[in-house]
């Protein structure tokens, strides 16, 4: 079968190595994906063997070029290519395809396998993880390098299909790569106009070619997806545009090979079978004696160790030369690739005071807090999907993150929420920045599937998401979210925290910069709220521990009241008036469920005293989640339904949000249970 045109004998050895090994993995475990990869081999060989600069012995090498396998179902092919290229991945974890505690899970896992980028697998996330890299690259580019020392000098590759590309963040991400310029960006689109169910031409008709050229993108086309000569062509082209992304648009044959299979919509999601596998392999001239077999010409052909070792040392060379040269830059470039904080961290934060009762919101305490560390933290990067002046993430003086300025910290995402989340995890996936990003609250939906993946993948990634209840007001519900903060602490290894003033604000941006082991998602308000007077009541630096006793009336309090956020203050005032009715309380500022679930038990027994004493939850949103905290004496001061257009202080006496209200529900609850 003349399957691979234009190159020698080892090349199509090679080709057909990866898919007799996709063939094979999938038929041992009874499940995958072939279609893609079979499909894809020639451009995965060619761009593997002549284009990635890259060091399977060094994988965390900075300046590596970075791979994006946007299709994550197509993992046999880059775990083909990992194992070929000398990555610390055998045969046998090959064979260990989609099992248990293997190095080769279905879809390609960040932190299991060496070599792996990013998490892929819902559609259209790596492709905006690839733009965040090649943005990431770019920033760090224009920050370190000196003329004569080019120490950030990579590309980002990303491959997708044709899925990828129907979903709306690749086309979010991809407008955002164009207006940027991104030429260190290349995609290769495995267009085989085949997905799950059936042809493109069912759904998916539009001139991709046009599409991105619309983009602003340096467009090419490869008729023939085995004609490695044509693909190693389009690549070189599009390394030297150096004025915008490119895309080569490679028409491939899904199941490449199959006799009866390629091209068909059934190749993309099942093993091919057993004897089907058998003739195919017949097709292709692969070995039919053994399976998982890896002539030793195409180890030699494909390894990339020494190649690879060779650009490490070079880097390495390269690099010292600039500590000579630039011993400052040196040291902040080790300092941010390790992510460590700045020596003086602690002390880099605002400390707000109650100022003769002046308010403010939490989202501006945010602003102030955010620029005071941004003077200290070279490399914290990020911006808000056109919501900046609302969401107040814009670094004051510094300049834009745009095509003539990449040195620029302000990021301007456009009205991109999910794009945005996607790029955030891509920068944060490059290493060397600390990204944030804003919108609000109620549009964290729109971004939702890329903070799922930032868990995922323990992303040291911070969001701000202001405006964060009924309280909006006049926009109405529409704009009023509800749901969002038991949405967001229902996704795994999020952290959550919704500060009850300025002083908590503060620490809970230095929560979130400390935490770097997983997303932080901070829950703002947009109205004002009365700063909490810290020589009073006991200090904001307890919003680490997730919960702590804000007002204890007496040292045998009759009822517990548990608030966060913007309903801290409504609660404290609720205490007054419980006061002077001489029934005594405990009022929890309660700021984050998961820094709260950290604390040893015995500590969040005596503070919450959950099932001992009555309780009151205060939280203008569901209520859900709640009970765990407040146990079976609590009523809730919560919403749980949609809110209405009109002025937030009407809405939040409409809802029960007062200190009169939270007070009758304690004395209720106080005579219910004595
Ligand atoms: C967001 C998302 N939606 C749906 C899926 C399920 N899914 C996996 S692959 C696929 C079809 C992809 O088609 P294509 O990109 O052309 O891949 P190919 O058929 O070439 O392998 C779908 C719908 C997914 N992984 N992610």
């Amino acid at each position: 079968m003349n399957d691979v045109i234009n190159q020698t004998n080892t090349d199509r050895l090679c080709v057909n190595t990866i898919r007799s090994l996709t063939m094979d993995a999938i038929q041992k475990a009874n499940s995958g994906h072939p279609g893609a990869p079979m499909g894809l081999a020639p451009a995965g060989y060619t761009l593997w063997t002549q284009f990635l600069k890259h060091s399977p012995k060094n994988t965390s090498w900075p300046d590596r070029d970075r791979f994006v396998l946007s299709g994550g179902h197509a993992s046999m092919l880059l775990y083909s290519l990992l194992h070929l290229s000398g990555y610390d991945l055998s045969l046998e974890d090959i064979q260990s395809f989609r099992q248990l505690g293997s190095k080769t899970p279905g879809h390609p896992e960040f932190g299991i396998t060496p070599g792996i980028e990013t998490s892929t697998g819902p559609l259209g996330q790596g492709f905006a993880n690839a733009v965040g890299m090649a943005m990431a690259e770019r920033f760090l580019a224009a920050h370190f390098n000196r003329s004569d020392y080019p120490i950030v000098d990579h590309y980002t590759y990303v491959m997708c299909g044709d899925g990828d590309l129907m979903e709306g963040i690749s086309s979010e991400s991809a407008s955002l790569a164009g207006h940027l310029g991104l030429s260190r960006l290349i995609c290769l689109y495995d267009a085989n106009q085949i997905t799950i169910e059936g042809g493109t031409n069912l759904s998916f008709t539009e001139d991709i070619a046009l599409r991105f050229k619309a983009f602003n993108w340096h467009v090419q086309t490869v008729d023939d997806g085995n004609d490695m000569e044509a693909i190693g062509n389009a690549i070189k082209a599009a390394k030297e545009e150096t004025d915008r992304p490119s895309i080569v648009i490679m028409r491939t044959i899904i199941a490449y090979g199959s006799p009866n299979k390629q091209g068909c919509a059934d190749a993309h999601g099942a093993p091919l079978g057993e004897a089907e596998v058998r003739l195919t392999k017949e097709c292709l001239e692969c070995s039919l004696d053994e399976c998982f077999c890896v002539p030793d010409e195409v180890y030699a052909a494909c390894s990339c160790v020494e190649k690879g070792k060779q650009w490490v040392n070079d880097w390495q060379d390269l690099f010292d030369r600039y500590t000579q040269a630039y011993p400052a830059e040196a040291q902040e470039w080790e300092q941010v690739m390790r992510a460590r904080l700045p020596e003086d961290f602690s002390d880099l934060f605002p400390d707000f005071k109650d100022d003769d009762g002046k308010a403010i919101a939490t989202r501006a305490a945010s602003g102030i807090t955010l620029n005071e560390i941004a003077k200290h933290f070279p490399t914290l990067i990020g911006g808000s999907a056109d919501l900046a002046p609302s969401n107040k993430t814009f670094l004051d003086g510094l300049k834009e993150f745009q095509k003539e300025s990449y040195d620029g910290r302000n990021i301007r995402f456009g009205v991109r929420e999910h794009a945005m989340g996607g790029i955030l995890n891509g920068m944060a996936l490059h290493r060397g920045v600390r990204p944030y990003g804003g919108t609000f609250l109620v549009f964290s939906d729109y971004l939702r599937p890329s903070i799922r993946m930032a868990s995922l993948m323990r992303l040291p990634v911070i969001y701000v998401f202001t405006h964060d209840s009924i309280a909006v007001g006049e926009d109405g519900p529409t704009h009023q979210p509800v749901e969002h903060i038991a949405a967001l602490r229902a996704i795994p290894e999020l952290t959550v925290i919704r500060p009850a003033d300025a002083t908590e604000t503060a620490q809970a941006w230095k929560a979130a910069l400390k935490n770097q082991d997983g997303p932080t998602a901070l829950i703002l308000s947009r109205q004002k709220l009365p700063v909490i007077n810290r020589e009073v009541y006991p200090s904001a630096k307890q919003l680490t521990r997730g919960a702590y006793v804000l007002i204890e009336t007496s040292k045998d309090p009759q009822a517990v009241i548990l608030a966060s956020g913007s309903e801290v203050s409504i609660g404290i005032d609720a205490c007054k008036i419980l006061t002077e009715k001489g029934i005594d309380v405990r009022l929890i500022s309660i700021p984050s469920f998961e820094l709260l679930e950290k604390q040893a038990r015995a500590y969040i027994d005596e503070i919450l005293l959950p099932d001992i004493l009555p309780c009151v939850v205060i939280e203008a949103g569901l209520s859900m989640g709640w009970r765990q905290f407040a146990g079976s004496k609590a009523s809730f001061v919560c919403i749980n339904n949609f809110g209405k257009s009109a002025p937030g202080p009407a809405l939040q006496k409409r809802y029960g949000f007062t200190p009169e209200n939270v007070a009758e529900c304690v004395i209720d609850q106080v005579r219910k249970y004595s």
